[in-house]
């Protein structure tokens, strides 16, 4: 047996996982399980996606609302420290801060005899979607395999060895509190449990884990809490789990019920047509994007000794590698019908993880959603997409009586339970602009698709998004621009006021509102409706501020010329502009373009995990491929040093470290990369925007772009060799190129591109201050193409070199 793998999408290592970073997540969406791949005591630890602390409840605090005049006048007095305190008195929630998602348990195998193992391999097989380990033990050849099914609804663990009767362990279940193990007949385990009640609500949701083991030859008995298999031929263990969780409102499911009935209907088939169905389930999404930058003698080396070694330069193939796996995690953890992945995914081995592992919406959920389009995996924005709908809906009562206005909002973060109050304290949680934010993942849908019937559906949350922002933005003194306040710059102070972050207007604010309102226009004129709506949006857009270039050259982060030049904070949020926005651009709006740019180098590189993956994608769109290049380099490094300390960075298993483990900055820098390989947010689709001087030659095909296109592009010496573009609505293609290309019925660009899924917004440029340095306003030559396209239809191009 070989301890090298067979194909270049696998994680794989020598050693069992140690720790839990180490261990290979494995999931269908509702049920994840991390995978330790231990011969003597195997590990399993379990998830299902509605196991979380406490139950349908409400954490608004009304008190704000007579507040609200006063904390607008203390801001627009420049007394921040007082309009922070009398935010955190009279807004905060004083109830929930968010419930945490919580592990279900474990599963444990024991193989009493199995001490002198050798021959040791795991891996993680990313196109089937099956973690493997296999080791020899006295001349017998061990495999263990394990997948979460989608189709069937389990979780599958499956035992064999080249010789019979050789297979001998016990089983047992925990949890780290609240469940009770018991078992069932001859063969079968019951985890029972409830969650934790936390900040005053009680633990509502009551879940059952049910192991069942089907042995072919051998025997399987219980006792006490613990079934033994001896002497069998090969093993199939079986985890069905389920809980009482209906929806936000409801909690009144069987969990006992479900657990048993996948169970029951998993049992009926034969275990190999259940593998093949988890397999072919998975690749209809995996397969649609393949993506190769060469493979160097490193894919010969296990994967914690490629994240070691990425540094030195030449492993291009785990960037690919690192990409898939993005997209692996994203299938596995975020299925239409379920929850969206939150902040770890589906993956948590704790009780109270890190920031309770929720929704944080000032970036982190929506990062994780960042690669959904583009990669081809529209289906799997489902679950946000209903995350949406929900809080539209629970973010009524929060809009009302918090703030007196209509429509919906949402602060900072948010759970299973769809709160919409503000939590953790001012200077973090008082940021009204979740409903702006997510409001775009519901509407980009729409950009890529062009599907009308699905704008439609959607239309709603955006319309009742905007109608709370029409409430509440607010003339401030000075330009009488409208602005939202009070709120923050995420999670950042200016030096003006380093206590508090409180303000008034801030960049990433007026962006966010421009959006949303730009973004219902177009929908309500699509759908012809709302007539005066769209005229009070029309209005109040023109007296939004305009982002603006402060003094030292640098877009300003807020309303006033606060920035300072040494502000390494993680959160870059004026760039919400630059991406996931497309307000600022190298071709329409240079001067912004180059301040973003001299903010970005402001702000440094190494950060945290999510905050390197969001400068790929923001390099990516600076047109800057070695720059981006370098922020994978940094992301891709190890986050576990010699000492032990952890920083941003990668875990073994290839697990995205904010520290801890924090599953945005995975999607982040995947979706960076594929921002670095093609753009079309700008008017046009971008061929090869930003392709690192390092990566000579590749290919990438299916990537998504607006207005309905897929497109593959294969690239020598740093330039497209073959492309090919699949339109699925048919309209005008146009293609912006660093090379020339040819290809029938390509022809030189003429005006503005008349096809409607490209429109770009008018942004005008800033007034640039003396003293302020323009460094970048020379571009680099492009060549811009239109293609008539129509529906269904395939086109080739080719390099124009000669
Ligand atoms: C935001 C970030 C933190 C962390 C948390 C979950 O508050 O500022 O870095 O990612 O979300």
């Amino acid at each position: 047996m070989s301890a090298q793998p067979d194909a270049p999408l696998k994680l794989w290592y020598t050693q069992p996982a140690k720790q839990w970073v180490e261990a290979l997540p494995v999931g269908n969406g509702r049920l994840g399980a991390m995978v330790f791949g231990n011969p003597v005591q195997e590990v399993i630890q379990l998830n299902e996606n509605t196991v979380w602390a406490g139950q349908p409840n409400r954490n608004d605090n009304p008190r704000a609302r007579e507040a609200l005049p006063e904390v607008r006048k203390l801001i627009f007095e420049d007394k921040y420290e007082e309009a922070q305190k009398l935010v955190n008195d009279r807004f905060i929630s004083k109830t929930s801060q968010g419930m945490p998602y919580e592990t279900v348990g474990n599963l444990k195998l024991s193989f009493e005899d199995h001490e002198n193992y050798t021959g040791y391999y795991r891996e993680l097989d990313l196109e089937k979607a099956v973690a493997t380990s296999r080791y020899q033990v006295n001349g017998v050849n061990y495999k263990t395999e394990v997948f979460s099914s989608s189709p069937d609804q389990v979780i599958v663990v499956r035992i064999t060895a080249d010789k019979p009767r050789s297979i001998s362990f016990s089983a047992t279940m925990d949890r780290p509190a609240n469940a009770i193990v018991s078992s069932q007949g001859n063969d079968a385990l019951i985890l029972a449990g409830r969650t934790a009640d936390f900040e005053g609500v009680q633990g509502g949701v009551q879940f059952q884990a049910k192991t069942k083991i089907q042995a072919k030859g051998g025997t399987v008995k219980a006792s006490e809490g613990s079934l033994q298999v001896e002497q069998a031929d090969e093993v199939t263990i079986y985890v069905s789990i389920a809980s009482n969780f209906n929806s936000y409102k409801d909690i009144g499911g069987d969990a006992a019920a479900r657990a048993d009935a996948y169970l029951q209907k998993a049992l009926k088939k034969d275990i190999q047509v259940v593998y093949k169905e988890h397999v072919a389930d998975f690749n209809r999404y995996f397969d649609r994007v393949n993506f190769s930058l060469g493979e160097t003698g490193a894919v010969n080396l296990p994967t914690d000794q490629r994240i070691e070694q990425f540094k030195n330069g030449q492993d291009l193939g785990l960037v690919a590698l690192y990409f898939q796996f993005g997209r692996y995690l994203l299938i596995s953890s975020s299925r239409p019908g379920g929850q969206p992945a939150n902040l770890q995914g589906i993956w948590n081995d704790q009780l109270t993880p890190a920031w309770d592992s929720k929704y944080t919406v000032n970036i982190n959920t929506e990062m994780n959603y960042w690669p959904s389009e583009i990669t081809n995996l529209t289906e799997l924005n489902e679950p946000l997409v209903q995350m949406i709908r929900e809080l539209s809906q629970s973010g009524r009562q929060t809009a009302r009586d918090m703030y007196g206005a209509q429509g919906w909002m949402l602060h900072h973060n948010t759970d299973i339970w769809r709160i919409n109050g503000p939590v953790d304290g001012a200077f973090w949680g008082m940021w009204p602009m979740g409903g702006a934010w997510l409001s775009q993942h519901a509407y980009e849908k729409y950009a890529f698709s062009g599907d009308k019937a699905y704008l439609a559906s959607v239309y709603p949350i955006l319309k009742e998004a905007s109608k709370f922002y029409l409430d509440f933005l607010v003339e401030e003194p000075e330009h009488q621009w409208l602005v939202v306040a009070p709120s923050v710059s995420p999670e950042n102070a200016p030096t003006a006021h380093p206590g508090s972050s409180i303000s008034a207007g801030t960049t990433m604010d007026n962006q966010l509102v421009f959006d949303l309102f730009t973004k219902t226009i177009k929908a309500a004129e699509l759908l012809g409706t709302d007539k005066e709506l769209v005229a009070d949006m029309k209005a109040s857009l023109k007296k939004l501020p305009p982002m603006q270039v402060g003094r030292w050259g640098q877009l300003q982060e807020w309303m006033h010329d606060w920035d300072n030049p040494q502000d390494h904070h993680r959160h870059v949020s004026h760039l919400y502009g630059l991406y996931p926005s497309n307000q600022i651009s190298p071709y329409r709006t240079p001067k912004l373009f180059d301040a973003a740019r001299t903010s970005l180098l402001a702000r440094g590189d190494e950060s945290t995990g999510w905050s390197m993956g969001w400068k790929v994608n923001l390099w990516a769109r600076l047109l800057d491929g070695n720059h981006a290049f370098k922020l994978i380099q940094d992301q891709l490094s190890p986050s576990i040093q010699p000492d032990g300390k952890q920083k941003g960075g990668t875990y073994p298993n290839l697990f995205d470290a904010h520290p801890p483990f924090q599953i945005d900055g995975n999607f982040g820098c995947t979706a960076g990369i594929a921002e670095m390989l093609l753009q079309s947010q700008d008017g046009a689709i971008h061929l090869l925007p930003a392709l690192p001087d390092a990566w000579e030659e590749g290919s990438i095909s299916g990537l998504k772009a607006r207005g309905g296109f897929e497109v593959d592009i294969k690239w020598a010496d740093n330039q497209p060799e073959d492309v090919t573009i699949r339109s699925a609505l048919g309209g005008n293609c146009r293609i912006r190129s660093f090379f020339p290309l040819a290809g029938k019925g390509l022809k030189k660009a003429k005006g503005a591109n008349p096809n409607p899924l490209y429109q770009v917004p008018k942004i005008k440029e800033p007034l640039v201050s003396g003293d302020a340095d323009l460094k970048n306003l020379a571009l680099k030559k492009v060549y811009e193409y239109d293609l008539a396209t129509s529906p269904g239809n395939i086109y080739v191009l080719k390099t124009g070199r000669k």
